[in-house]
C-alpha cells in the first residue's frame, strides 16, 4: 500500500548534503512511492556553495553516472535520466539572524567527504530555492506537496514569510531536526534547529502539520555492519558511493560522538513519507527555545497530556530499523547501475 507507485507522494527535498542528506536524495529518487519535484539547498553542514555542489554531485551519481566511470574518465559525461528534469536550486547562504555554523568535523571539508565526487552534469536552476518552493506549492493543488527539510529551516521560514498562502496548501512538513530527549549540538539542541532557531520557530508555529523526525528517532537508524554489507552487495556505482559515504560517516561518528555505527538521520524523514508504519509518531506540542543560555534551539515537547485537536505537531518515536534499511536498499536496487550517455 505504502509502496503504491500509482499515487506517489510529491515532495520537495530541502537539504544541506551532507552524507545522510545524500542518502535521503537517493531514497527519494529511487522510491516508487515518491515523486521528487525539486532539490533545494541551504547552508548548514557546510557553506551554501559546498552543499549545493554536493547536491549536484549526488544528483549526477544517482541519476546519470557511476562514480567509477567519472573517476576513471573512461566515458564521456552523460546526461540521461535519473535525478534530471527537476530543478536543483540554491537557497539561503546563512541563517535568518545568526552567523553560519557548519558541522565540518562530522561531514568533512567538502561537507560530503569520503567518496570521490564526479563532475556534475546537472545545472543549477537560476531561481532562488525560496521561489522554487513557492512556485511549486502554488502551482499544485492544495494538499499535494509535502516539504521535507533535512537541514536548517531558513528556506522554509522565508518561503512562509514571502508567500503565507503556502501554509494551507502544503500537505505536511516532515522535517529532520530537533528531538525531545537529547541534543547533538548542545546537551539539549539538535544541529538543524540550533543553527537557525528563529527559522525553526517560524516553521513550528505555522498551522500546517509538522512531523518532527528528531534525534530520538534517527539515532535508531544506525548503519550497522550488516546494513553496510547489504548495500555493498548491490554492487552498483551508486551503492558503492553510499557505502563510501557511510565509511566516512562511521569514522567521524566514532571519533567525535562515540557511536559504534553512524545514525543516518535524513532519509528517516523520507521514509516516513513513503510508509508512516516505518516511523511511529505521537502527537504532542513542540516549541523552539529562542532565549535560554543553556537551551537555545531546544525543541521543547510537551508530553504531559494527550494533545488537543488543534495541535499541529507530532514527533517521531520508534523506527522499524529493518523496514527502513530495506527501503534504502530497494531504492538503490531500482536506481541500478548507471548507464553512460549515448
Ligand atoms: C549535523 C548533522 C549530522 C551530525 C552532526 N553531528 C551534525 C546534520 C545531518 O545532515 C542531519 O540533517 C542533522 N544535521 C543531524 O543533526
Ligand atoms: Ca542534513
Amino acid at each position: 500500500m505504502a509502496q503504491d507507485s500509482a499515487t506517489p507522494r510529491k515532495i520537495i527535498l530541502d537539504c544541506d548534503p551532507g552524507h545522510d542528506d545524500a542518502v535521503a536524495m537517493i531514497l527519494a529518487h529511487g522510491s516508487p512511492a515518491i515523486d521528487l519535484l525539486a532539490v533545494t539547498t541551504v547552508a548548514g553542514n557546510q557553506t551554501l556553495e559546498k552543499v549545493t555542489a554536493n547536491a549536484l554531485a549526488v544528483g549526477t551519481i544517482a541519476g546519470n553516472q557511476t562514480l567509477e566511470k567519472v573517476t576513471a574518465n573512461a566515458l564521456a559525461v552523460g546526461t540521461i535520466a535519473g535525478i534530471t528534469g527537476i530543478p536543483f536550486a540554491a537557497g539561503c547562504a546563512r541563517p535568518l539572524v545568526r552567523e553560519v555554523e557548519t558541522a565540518a568535523e562530522v561531514h568533512g571539508d567538502s561537507g560530503m567527504d569520503g567518496p570521490q565526487q564526479p563532475v556534475p552534469t546537472i545545472e543549477l536552476d537560476p531561481r532562488h530555492a525560496v521561489d522554487v518552493i513557492i512556485d511549486l506549492v502554488m502551482s499544485h493543488e492544495p494538499g499535494e506537496i509535502t516539504l521535507v527539510p533535512t537541514g536548517a529551516l531558513t528556506n522554509i521560514a522565508l518561503a512562509v514569510r514571502k508567500e503565507p498562502r503556502i501554509v494551507s496548501r502544503v500537505r505536511e512538513v516532515v522535517l529532520m531536526g530537533g528531538g525531545y530527549h537529547t541534543g547533538n549540538w548542545s546537551a539539549v539542541a539538535e544541529f538543524n534547529i540550533k543553527v537557525d532557531p528563529e527559522a525553526a520557530h517560524i516553521v513550528f508555529n505555522e498551522s500546517w502539520p509538522v512531523v518532527m523526525v528528531g534525534l530520538d528517532l534517527t539515532h535508531q537508524a544506525l548503519a550497522t555492519t550488516e546494513v553496510v554489507q547489504s548495500i555493498e552487495k548491490i554492487g552498483t556505482g551508486p551503492a558503492k558511493f553510499v557505502r563510501e559515504l557511510m565509511d566516512f560517516f562511521a569514522q567521524a561518528y566514532r571519533d567525535h560522538q562515540g557511536f559504534d555505527a553512524p545514525p543516518v538521520h535524513d532519509p528517516c524523514a523520507v521514509a516516513y513519507v513513503i510508509d508512516p508504519q516505518i516511523v511511529r509518531t505521537v502527537k504532542a506540542p513542540v516549541n523552539v527555545e529562542l532565549r535560554g543560555d543553556l537551551t537555545l534551539g531546544m525543541t521543547v515537547t510537551d508530553f504531559r497530556s494527550p494533545a488537543s485537536e488543534q495541535c499541529n505537531t507530532s514527533v517521531a518515536v520508534d523506527l522499524d530499523h529493518d523496514g527502513f534499511w530495506n527501503l534504502v536498499i530497494d531504492a538503490l536496487q531500482r536506481i541500478g547501475e548507471v548507464t553512460p550517455a549515448k
